[in-house]
């Protein structure tokens, strides 16, 4: 009886992506926990696993405030996670708050992502810095932030390409990004944060271990989390990187950025199980 139940709630950790290793660790845990705590109502089981699950992702963060001037926040991840879209329903969060936005347009591998981004910039109401395609993206995060300094913005978030030629000038590129924000402002960028798609799956731990030795992650962003009870590899990617998520993305439109609610997410993953 307790050991179907056991198996049952390995299987809901597995099915969110937890990850194999993961999923077993914590139902070991509670296993134990149950023993020493002479524990046997399934509903009291499931009540420490989520407590398990809960002290395992964290507390979520918020998103950091330079006290002294704007805050510069630069998006990395891969392409198609939602990087773009991100960018957009955070600066149309932060103008809601009546925060002063700037966007800096450093994803320069399409036309299209410029394009993107002024659509999104003018739902916000926020001014987007951008070159030609094709041209130095650094470059380009050097004048956004410098537009955001000399117009007195609250914010200026830096969206970036997740794709190039190759995986390693891709790395190369947000390595520089970063350095050359350093230049352009003291102690910038104050956040980077890392956008990871909760339908990935497993590769996405790879993928945040790569862009975590290119660039010092302060967080991240989960999105499509609507509609999927997946995202539990964001559990992996926390403990990995030992950095907070702050957002997640819950749709395309643009209220769909939530700041991150351990409690929800947890619930959420049992419930649609
Ligand atoms: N359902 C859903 N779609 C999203 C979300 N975030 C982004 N998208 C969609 O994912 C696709 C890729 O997003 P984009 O921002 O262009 O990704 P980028 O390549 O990382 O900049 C677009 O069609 C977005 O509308 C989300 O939270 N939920
Ligand atoms: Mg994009």
């Amino acid at each position: 009886m307790t050991e179907e139940l056991y198996e049952e709630l390995e299987a809901i950790l597995i099915q969110a992506d937890l990850g194999v290793e993961a999923s077993v660790g914590l139902v070991e845990t509670l296993r134990q926990r149950a023993k020493a705590e002479k524990i046997k109502a399934a509903e009291e089981l499931r009540w420490l696993l989520k407590d398990e699950l809960k002290k395992l992702i964290g507390e979520p963060g918020v998103l950091i405030k330079n006290p002294s001037g704007p805050t510069v926040v630069m998006i990395v991840g891969v392409n198609g996670t939602g990087k773009t879209t991100s960018v957009g329903k955070l600066a149309y969060h932060l103008a809601e708050q009546g925060q002063k936005v700037v966007l800096g347009a450093a994803d320069t591998f399409r036309a299209a992502a410029i394009e993107q981004l002024e659509i999104w910039g003018e739902r916000a109401g926020a001014a987007v810095i951008r070159h030609q395609m094709g041209s130095d993206p650094a470059a380009v995060a050097f004048d956004a932030v410098q537009a955001g300094l000399s117009r007195r913005a609250d914010y200026i978030l830096i969206d970036t390409a997740g794709r190039l030629h190759t995986q390693t000038n891709l790395m190369q590129e947000l390595e520089k990004v970063g350095r050359v924000i350093g230049r352009a402002m003291d102690g910038a960028p104050h956040e980077i944060l890392l956008v990871v798609d909760a339908t990935t799956g497993q590769n996405a731990l790879n993928q945040a271990k790569l862009f975590a030795k290119a660039v010092p992650i302060t967080g991240i962003i989960l999105t499509k989390l609507d509609g999927t009870a997946k995202g539990g590899i964001v559990a992996a990617v926390v403990n990995t990187l030992r950095v907070p998520v702050k957002f997640i993305g819950i749709g395309e439109g643009v209220e769909d950025l939530k700041p991150f609610d351990t409690e929800a997410f947890v619930e959420a993953i049992f419930d649609r199980s």
